[in-house]
């Protein structure tokens, strides 16, 4: 069976890949920060690593611990990320802001970087979890959909780089889903729950079940991007400053 890292595992849309890669018989490594929330995956099928997707030498001892039957990664699910805040680009916070490219930029490229030998030389795939932000300027999108629309931008330019290796390369992009996400960038449970009452929202499930349908379509596929959102969700105008 191969061997799925998915990053970001402890919530939310990673831990339901977790679960959605090890039912369906494959080997997970899952990765994230909380080592309470990584112990609850443990399974027969699932290898767990607590490290800070930021810290490039905790990652590496992290990997090199893992036992041998684990070290061959097939697919690489670039999920860790965070948004932080949504106040207008002139309120906002630059640490808030160095955070998110930290994490959904930096850190994603370097364990990118690190994996894509392995990757080339198994012939495996990439899954990035980009966003609807990196497609559509919303207000107080600001740095976080400029990370997505990077992770989009670099997955397409990753498939023109890979270009005959027979690697895969996906960009997800979903819209509202209702994970511990909008807790995560309001620091407000009220506001996560007004956000998305009424909207029934995307499960972080539903999103796992397209990823794993990704990664198990013929190798002869590649789903260059995929954009989804709750029904109840969709688009409006330009907005019109008056003066
Ligand atoms: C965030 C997507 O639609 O909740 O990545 O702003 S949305």
């Amino acid at each position: 069976m191969p061997t799925a890292l998915i990053t970001g595992a402890t919530a939310g849309i990673g831990e339901a890949c977790v679960h959605a890669f090890a039912d369906a018989g494959w080997n997970v490594v899952a990765t994230g920060r909380r080592e309470d929330r990584l112990a609850k995956l443990q399974r027969d099928n699932v290898r767990t690593l607590a490290f800070d997707i930021r810290d490039e030498a905790a990652r590496d001892a992290a990997l090199d611990s893992l036992p041998e039957d684990f070290r061959g990664i097939d697919l690489l699910v670039n999920n860790a990320g965070l948004a932080l805040g949504l106040e207008p680009a002139q309120q906002a916070s630059l640490a808030n802001w160095k955070t998110m490219i930290d994490t959904n930029v930096v850190a994603l490229a370097s364990i990118t970087h690190k994996l894509l030998p392995m990757l080339v030389e198994r012939k495996g795939a990439i899954i990035n979890l980009s966003s609807v932000a990196a497609n559509y300027p919303y207000p107080g999108g600001n740095v976080y959909a400029a990370t997505k629309a990077f992770v989009r931008q670099l997955s397409l330019d990753l498939r023109a780089d890979l270009h005959g290796t027979g690697v895969r390369v996906t960009s997800i992009e979903p819209g509202m889903v209702e994970t511990e996400f909008t807790l995560v960038r309001t620091g407000s449970q009220e506001t996560s729950d007004k956000l998305y009452g009424g909207v029934n929202p995307m499960t972080a499930e539903d999103i796992a079940e397209t990823i794993l349908w990704v990664a198990t379509l013929p190798p002869h596929l590649n789903i260059n991007t995929l954009e989804l959102m709750p029904v109840n969700q969709s688009w409006q105008g330009f907005a019109v400053h008056r003066e």
